[in-house]
């Protein structure tokens, strides 16, 4: 039986913060799912498709990562495609509070475990947020999003 494990996010678009997760997760499991978590309250940089493009382009060379949106619970993805567990990056103290939170709620409705891998100290203070406010105004984000998402990125905010 393959050993899976879902990686889920908004990932508004993909930064190396969330690709260094991935890359850890898909070498500790034989695959890895990745949820595009479709939050119809925030409307995004991105449509959900190019957001699951981005993702695709950026992970294919590992080769067991596979990419889906998905509106409604993350339990519920989980349960539907037999997910036992999911692989969260923890950045700071600040994160600690909400992820429990999830995890305990998510434990608590379907049993499904939360396994939280700490973030490479290089992107400790990156989010998706920060890269978008940052690159709006013309700071360089170059070190901080695959190389496939700049010109995308860039593409985007100069036509807003
Ligand atoms: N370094 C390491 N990991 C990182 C970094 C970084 N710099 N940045 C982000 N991550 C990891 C974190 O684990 C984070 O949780 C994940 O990547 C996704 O990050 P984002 O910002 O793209 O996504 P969020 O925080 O908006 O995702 C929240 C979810 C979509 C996971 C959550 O809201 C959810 O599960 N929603 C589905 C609805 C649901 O089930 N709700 C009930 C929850 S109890």
């Amino acid at each position: 039986k393959l050993r899976r494990a879902v990686c889920p996010g908004s990932f508004d678009p993909i930064t190396n913060g969330h690709l260094d997760i991935i890359a850890r997760a898909s070498k500790l499991y034989d695959v890895v799912h990745v949820a595009v978590m479709i939050n119809q309250s925030k409307k995004g940089l991105f449509t959900v498709d190019e957001r699951i493009e981005l993702i695709r382009e950026v992970t294919a060379d590992f080769g067991n990562v596979e990419v889906e949106s998905f509106h409604g619970l993350l339990v519920d993805f989980c349960k539907q495609r037999d997910i036992p567990a999911i692989v969260k990056g923890l950045r700071a103290v600040s994160d600690f509070d909400y992820e429990l939170q999830m995890a305990q709620m998510n434990n608590g409705l379907t049993g499904v475990e939360t396994l939280f891998v700490p973030t490479n100290p290089t992107y400790s203070f990156l989010s998706s947020s920060l890269v978008k406010e940052v690159a709006a105004w013309g700071g360089d984000v170059s070190h901080l999003v695959p190389p496939t998402v700049l010109p995308r990125l860039t593409e985007r905010l100069a036509r807003k």
